[in-house]
């Protein structure tokens, strides 16, 4: 096994990380107290006990509950700035982070809020931590289009402190295509693009992400593996795939670890990176996906060096900007 502090010592980026599922149970139970909200588990323990998930849905409908407790700008910079610290103690050097504002504004918070919070924490991180970040805004899937479009217009305010729009939730039965006209809105507004597919979903929706929404970069899409062609296409491409190989485990993706299609798609080619999609919740930050595969892999100093060095690679960061991590 490759020791911990081999990946420790390698400058990474992170890819793939909402900011809502970096919540840990013991700040969501701060907040709550902040906020005189009642929570359903009596204790940290009792919330712990309840991340047990069979699929994606079963995770998403505690994650969207735990989020109940951001409420106010501060709480945003707090749950940022401790994921910031947390990155720069696990040689995260840049993230790019996803946030979800529609399920905050579907309960009243204001996009401003939200936006303002995180990026205050964002420009800390940068001046004390030396890391750079960017923010990815997510439309939910699970809802309709049109409440996307509502969300980009609320986001015009904001444009300068948000890179990409992203596409996240439940994914069986919300293709790419339920989307297309807000994707190609933001496209037009200047926005890079990324979408969550063939995570749960169909090979089909990573295909759609790439030919209709036009995507940059795809969030898990692990059902690749199944279709020559498309494999094919992302390696011609370069299209970054941004893989959570423990997510993938807690949320029934693959059966096990040994069985992560990441090794296969790093040996035919395919611009893979490992990131931690929702550590909170799935059991571990960057280098613990990265141990993780490795041990379940038995991947080699090299094989995780191309991995770090992907990760830049398939970064929003300008060739410049990239130079020193190449
Ligand atoms: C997510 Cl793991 C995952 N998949 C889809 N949407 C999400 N939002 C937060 N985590
Ligand atoms: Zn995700």
């Amino acid at each position: 096994n490759v020791p911990a502090d081999f990946i420790n010592g390698l400058p990474k980026a992170e890819l793939h990380v909402h900011i809502e599922g970096t919540l840990e149970p013991e700040l969501l139970f701060e907040l709550a107290k902040r906020n005189k909200i009642d929570l359903k588990y009596p204790t940290v323990e009792a919330l712990k006990e309840a991340y047990s998930f069979s699929r994606l849905q079963d995770f998403l409908d505690i994650y969207y509950e735990g989020a109940n407790v951001l409420q106010t700008e501060q709480d945003f910079y707090d749950l940022t700035w401790a994921y910031l610290q947390k990155a720069k103690e696990q040689g995260i050097v840049h993230t790019e982070i996803f946030f979800d504002p529609q399920t905050h504004t579907s309960r009243g918070i204001e996009l401003g809020v939200v936006v303002t919070g995180i990026h205050r924490a964002l420009d800390d991180g940068r001046e004390q931590l030396g890391i750079t970040s960017k923010l990815i805004m997510c439309f939910l899937r699970h809802m309709v289009e049109l409440s996307a479009f509502k969300t980009l217009e609320d986001a015009l305010p904001y444009r300068h402190l948000i890179y990409a729009v992203g596409l996240d939730s439940s994914e069986k039965g919300n293709p790419p295509s339920k989307f297309l006209d807000v994707f190609l809105k933001a496209k037009a507004e200047g926005f890079r693009l990324v979408a969550h597919a063939g995570e749960e979903g169909p090979e089909d929706y990573i295909r759609e992400a790439i030919d209709l929404l036009r995507v940059d970069r795809i969030d898990h899409g692990n059902a690749s593996i199944q279709d020559d062609h498309l494999v094919e296409v992302l390696k011609q491409r370069q299209i970054p795939l941004t893989l959570c190989p423990l997510s993938n485990k807690a949320l029934k993706v693959v059966t096990n670890l040994e069985e992560h299609p990441l090794k296969k798609m790093l040996h035919k080619g395919l611009l893979v990176t490992v990131n931690s999609d929702d550590p909170a919740y799935f059991g571990g930050y960057i280098n613990e996906n990265y141990e993780a595969v490795s041990n379940a892999l038995l991947l080699s100093k090299d094989e995780l060096a191309q991995l770090a060095k992907n990760s830049f690679e398939g970064s929003f960061l300008t060739p410049d900007e990239k130079q020193k991590y190449l």
